[in-house]
C-alpha cells in the first residue's frame, strides 16, 4: 500500500465525520453568516481547535472577498488550499549520522514509534541502533527488544532504574564502533514528575551533543491524536523545556479528531513529521500535507 492509501485509510474516521458535515456546509446556496457558522462547527468537530478554526475562517472570508467567489464549491477549493498551506512545512532532509529522540507522556506510542522508525530506516538500507532509555520500568526495555527483533536492529538496554543518559552514551559508543547511520532513543513519559522528566531529557540531549556534536539531531514529540486538543496542551508543556523539531502524531486511525493536525501545525508552529495509522510495523508514514488534505476532502 502506498503512503496515500495509508493516510486515506488512517484518517477514515475523521473523514467520515468531517465529510458529512462539509457536504452539508458546502451545499449552502450562499456564502452567508450561516454558512460560516456551519463551517466553524464542522472544523471544531474534527478538532481543528478554536484558534486554527478562527484563523482559517478569517482567511477564507478574505480570499472569498478578494477573489469575488460566489459558489460554495469554489470556496471549498480555497479552504483546501488554506488548510494545506497551514500544515505544509519544509522539513530539512536527514543527514547521517542521525539521532532521533522521542519524548512524550506515557501511552502516546513512543516505544511503538521507535520500533516502526527502526523498520522504516532499515528498509531504506540504513543501519540502526536503538537506545532503550526508558529505564523506569523493565517492561519498557523488553517491549523495545521485541520491536528490535521484528525490525532486525540492535537494542542497547540497561537494568531497570539505570541512568537513561548512560544508556544513550552506550548506544552512541556502539554506533560509533560499528559506524551505524541512525540512533533512535526511546524515553520515559511520567509527566506527573515533570521536573525530573525534563531534567532527564535534557541530560540525554547533552550526552548526544557532547558525543556526536556533528550529528543531525532531531527531537520529536510524540502525541496521541485520540486525545485531540489535550495533545496540543501536552506539546505546550514539553516545548517549555525541550526544543522540539517536530511532532509524531500517533493513532490517527483510532479517532475522528484528525483535524488536530491543523491545530498542532498552526498553534504550536511545529511540523507533523510522521503519523501513526495502526499497530503494525509499517504503520508509521512520513506526513505529507497534500496527501492529508486530498484524503480529508
Ligand atoms: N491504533 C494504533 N495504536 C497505536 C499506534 N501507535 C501506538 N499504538 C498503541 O498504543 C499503545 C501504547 O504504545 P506505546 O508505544 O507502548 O506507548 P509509550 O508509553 O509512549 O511508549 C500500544 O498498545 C500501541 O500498540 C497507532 O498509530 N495506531
Ligand atoms: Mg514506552
Amino acid at each position: 500500500m502506498g503512503f496515500f492509501q495509508k493516510i486515506a485509510q488512517g484518517i477514515k474516521k475523521t473523514k467520515e465525520a468531517f465529510a458529512k458535515k462539509l457536504f452539508f456546509v458546502f451545499s449552502a446556496r450562499e456564502l452567508n453568516d450561516e454558512f460560516y457558522e456551519d463551517l466553524e462547527e464542522a472544523l471544531l468537530t474534527a478538532d481543528v481547535g478554536l484558534a486554527a478554526t478562527g484563523k482559517l475562517i478569517e482567511e477564507l472570508k478574505e480570499e472569498i472577498f478578494a477573489r469575488k467567489i460566489k459558489r460554495p464549491d469554489d470556496a471549498k477549493e480555497v479552504l483546501r488550499e488554506l488548510m494545506r498551506d497551514d500544515i505544509d512545512y519544509d522539513i530539512p532532509d536527514y543527514e547521517y549520522p542521525l539521532v532521533i529522540l522521542l519524548s512524550g507522556v506515557n501511552g502516546v506510542g513512543k516505544t511503538t514509534a521507535v520500533g516502526k522508525l527502526a523498520h522504516f530506516f532499515k528498509e531504506q538500507g540504513k543501519s540502526v541502533v536503538v537506545a532503550a532509555a526508558d529505564t523506569f520500568r523493565a517492561a519498557a526495555s523488553e517491549q523495545l527488544e521485541v520491536w528490535g527483533e521484528r525490525a532486525g536492529v540492535r537494542v542497547i538496554r540497561h537494568n531497570e532504574g539505570a541512568d537513561p543518559a548512560a544508556v544513550v552514551f552506550d548506544a552512541i559508543s556502539s554506533a560509533k564502533a560499528r559506524g551505524n547511520d541512525v540512533i533512535l532513543i526511546d524515553t520515559a513519559g511520567r509527566l506527573h514528575n515533570k521536573k525530573n522528566l525534563m531534567a532527564e531529557l535534557q541530560k540525554i540531549c547533552r550526552v548526544v551533543d557532547r558525543e556526536l556534536p556533528d550529528a543531525d539531531f532531531r527531537k520529536y514529540l510524540v502525541l496521541d491524536a485520540t486525545t485531540g486538543q489535550n495533545a496540543v496542551a501536552q506539546a505546550k508543556i514539553f516545548s517549555e523545556d525541550i526544543d522540539t523539531d517536530g511532532i509524531i502524531l500517533t493513532k490517527l486511525d483510532g479517532t475522528a479528531k484528525g483535524g488536530v493536525v491543523v491545530a498542532i501545525s498552526d498553534e504550536l508552529e511545529l511540523p507533523v513529521v510522521y503519523v501513526g495509522v495502526g499497530e503494525k510495523i509499517d504503520d508509521l508514514i512520513p506526513f505529507d500535507a497534500n496527501d492529508f488534505v486530498d484524503a480529508l476532502f
